[in-house]
């Protein structure tokens, strides 16, 4: 059957009616680039987003971060069938780069989480073009934005670095939780102190089997080397559990530990200032991101970004010569702001 285009008012109602048919063509159509794909969207996110007076929308969003292969797509396959089970919608959302850069990944994490994807209530929505030009967090806020007017009250965002830091990942969620394997010093982990410093809650996966023992170890180290460390949220002390994705254990403990956060969050206020910082910062994302994409679209930028490699590379300009000129050839002269101008 031919597809066609639906209006506002069907994706909508579609959306408000819980329709994951619809509510992936609305993800679709807030990751188009094509201006007026991206009118449509942004009307129709107008339409879903809270108006003033109504507070944060009481959906869990919950990160789920750790390096390749610590787990993370089977521990959102336990933990969201398991929520499914308590009466709760999974909408999953999968902003890994490394599903672009291992090609295939994707169908790995549809296979990974099998579980969860026939169910009804879950949603699963692998990112299709990751590293996309600062694109990958908007998309992701827009998406969960689409995601909480379906109904799903849980949305996972799982990723290893949604942008230029891993940190970034906490200015589009609630709760930071990340997974740890046994086993594995930090640094053999690649696991970076600034994605530690923004952790609510931290897991050491694959406590199982000869791994238990360890794992109980690490989430004692953990718990000692993080009283050394500033509280990702004010008041709050990061969690540290062990769990098994494969064998389930730990799962409801993971959820708890997550709504007490939740609720802590929300009796000190810091919920509401935490996702007004996250406004704040789509804003000025969204601004910045519009400007580069304008400068770029300017006659002759193209072609004096290609000759500014090349005087570069060939040392007859210097780095800031060569961006002035960049610069010149979008702005002009006059637009060139003062400062700007080296
Ligand atoms: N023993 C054991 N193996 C696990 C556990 N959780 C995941 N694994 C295995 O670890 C491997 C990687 O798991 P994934 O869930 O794909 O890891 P991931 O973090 O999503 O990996 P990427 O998406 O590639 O970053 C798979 O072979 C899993 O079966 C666990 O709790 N115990
Ligand atoms: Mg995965």
């Amino acid at each position: 059957m031919a597809r066609h285009r639906l209006s506002i008012d069907d994706l909508e109602a579609g959306l408000r009616a819980g329709d994951r048919g619809i509510l992936a063509r609305a993800i679709t159509l807030a990751e188009s680039r094509r201006a007026d794909d991206r009118e449509r969207a942004q009307e129709l996110i107008a339409r879903l987003l809270p108006g003033p007076g109504d507070g944060p929308s009481p959906a869990r969003r919950i990160g789920l971060t750790g390096v390749p292969g610590a787990g993370k797509s089977t521990t959102i396959e336990a933990l969201g069938v398991w929520l499914v089970e308590q009466g709760h919608k999974v909408a999953v959302l999968a902003v890994d780069p490394s599903s672009t850069r291992q090609g295939g990944s994707i169908l790995g994490d549809k296979t990974r989480m099998q579980r969860l994807s026939v169910l009804d209530d879950a949603f699963i929505r692998p990112s299709p073009s990751a590293g996309v030009l600062g694109g990958v967090a908007r998309r992701t806020r827009e998406a969960m934005v689409l995601c909480e007017a379906a109904g799903f009250d849980v949305v996972i965002v799982e990723s290893v670095g949604v942008g230029q830091s891993e940190a970034e990942l906490a200015e589009l969620v609630d709760c930071v939780c990340l997974l740890l394997v046994p086993g594995a010093g930090d640094e053999l982990q690649g696991i970076k102190r600034g994605i530690v410093e923004v952790s609510d809650l931290i897991v050491v996966n694959k406590a199982d089997g000869d791994r238990l023992r360890l794992a109980r170890h690490a989430a004692r180290d953990y718990r000692h080397a993080l009283r050394l460390l500033p509280d990702a949220t004010p008041g709050w002390k990061t969690q540290v559990l062990i769990a098994s994705a494969t064998e389930g254990t730990g799962i409801a403990e993971t959820w708890q530990a997550i709504q007490g956060h939740r609720a802590h969050m929300e009796e000190s206020g810091e919920l509401v200032r935490r996702r007004d910082r996250q406004q704040q910062r789509w804003l000025h994302a969204q601004v910045e991101e519009a400007v580069l994409t304008a400068f770029h679209a300017r006659p002759g930028v193209a072609e004096a970004l290609a000759d500014a490699e090349r005087t570069v590379r060939d040392a007859t300009t210097t780095v800031p010569q060569a961006a002035d000129r960049v610069l010149r050839a979008g702005f002009g002269d006059e637009a060139l702001p003062p400062d700007a101008r080296s």
